[in-house]
This record gives C-alpha cells, sequence and structure tokens, in this order.
C-alpha cells in the first residue's frame, strides 16, 4: 500500500497515525504541494479532488482521511479501533463525521488566519479569526463533555480518537488554549504520549 501525503497535513496526520498504531506495511509517499504535483495528471487519476492523504493499495484509490482509517481499520479487525457491533460502529461513525462536518472545519477557520496567513505571507483577518475561535471553543465544549469520565471518546481507543486529535497538533500557533478544557488537555497528552502519533507528528 502506498500512502500520498504531506508531512503538514492535518489529514494525512492522522492517517500516518493509524497506519503506524496497526502496524501496517504502508509506504508513505511525499506529493510536493509546492510544486503542484497534487493537481498533476497522475495524481489526479488516484484522486480527482487533486488533494493529499490518498491511498492506493494495488490499484484500488480512496481519498477522504477518515474513509481511509475505516479501511485500514477494517484490515486488522482485532484492533477494535472501528468496532463491528452496531452502536460502537455507529458511534465510531459519528465521531468521524463530526470531525469531517464540525470540528475539521472551525480548526480550518482558526488555522487559515493564523499557520496558512504566515505561512502563505498573509495579514490575519482579526473578525474571521475571532469567528473561528469561536465555533472551536463551542466544538471542544461538546469534546469537553464527552471525555467527562472516559479516558478515549467512545470509551475505549478508536479511530474517533486519532481523527479528533489530529485538528489539535498546531493548537500553539492556532492560539487555542485547552486550559478551560481539563478533560480534553488529558486526552490530547493521552494521544501525544502513543508511540504511533508521536512518530506521525511533523517536524517542528
Ligand atoms: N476532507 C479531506 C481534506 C483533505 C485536504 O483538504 N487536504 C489538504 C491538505 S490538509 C490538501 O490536500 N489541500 C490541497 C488543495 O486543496 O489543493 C480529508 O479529510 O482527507
Amino acid at each position: 500500500m502506498k500512502l500520498y501525503e504531506h508531512p503538514f497535513s492535518s489529514a494525512a496526520f492522522k492517517v500516518r497515525a493509524v497506519v503506524h498504531e496497526l502496524g501496517l506495511p504502508v509506504t508513505f509517499v511525499t506529493v510536493d504541494m509546492m510544486k503542484g504535483e497534487h493537481k498533476s495528471p497522475e495524481f489526479l487519476s488516484r484522486n480527482p479532488n487533486g488533494k493529499v492523504p490518498t491511498l492506493d493499495d494495488e490499484g484500488f484509490c480512496l481519498w477522504e482521511s477518515n474513509a481511509i482509517l475505516c479501511y485500514l481499520a477494517a484490515k486488522k479487525p482485532e484492533s477494535g479501533l472501528l468496532p463491528a457491533d452496531a452502536r460502537g460502529m455507529a458511534q465510531v461513525q459519528q465521531w468521524l463525521q463530526w470531525q469531517a462536518t464540525t470540528f475539521g472545519p472551525s480548526a480550518n477557520e482558526v488555522m487559515g488566519e493564523t499557520v496558512y496567513a504566515k505561512f502563505f505571507g498573509r495579514a490575519k483577518d482579526e473578525a474571521k479569526y475571532a469567528a473561528g475561535m469561536e465555533k472551536v471553543r463551542r466544538d471542544l465544549g461538546v469534546l469537553e463533555k464527552a471525555l467527562d469520565g472516559k479516558e478515549f471518546l467512545c470509551g475505549k481507543l478508536s479511530l474517533a480518537d486519532f481523527s479528533l486529535v489530529s485538528a489539535l497538533y498546531l493548537r500553539t500557533p492556532m492560539g487555542v488554549d485547552l486550559e478551560a478544557f481539563p478533560h480534553v488537555k488529558a486526552w490530547v497528552a493521552r494521544m501525544e504520549s502513543r508511540e504511533s502519533v508521536r512518530k506521525s507528528l511533523p517536524p517542528m
């Protein structure tokens, strides 16, 4: 299997972490996004969106990081990262979809005015930043309640934890303070102490 990715992509980060967690034989291929490799005809034949991460398993191509996580976990059902029982599976899916539709976009708004603005030499739009931060805080409140009395979002370690925590690895440059969210803070520390996650963090 080959994973087309980029070291600074949060969507690729979660996939790398699950690859390491499961110990799967995956070759990481860095896509040179500065050179526009992700928009080349060759890359677009694997992912018409021209985005990373993209998985190629002997010609079976898959995109959308959360779908890739499910595919990888299904290869090792004994890991329990994607439970097979109806409620367990649905709960993990609930969080994966919430990451894609809610928390991920909120975090992206804040990243756009901090990390990306700096990277592209653009001025920070304070109004957009404040609006994004309000959404991030709203979402952190949801996570805080969900983690009350629990080590992991679905009780035991699952794909949900890898997917959600990926939106927070740039929390310092994003200006996200977790002090008001002690359960989230402890959960992030728990996740970031795992070897699979540590090995997947970009060189910073
Ligand atoms: N929803 C997608 C998001 C993928 C995504 O936006 N990837 C970014 C890097 S984090 C990318 O490739 N951007 C290039 C572009 O949009 O042209 C996923 O979870 O895989």
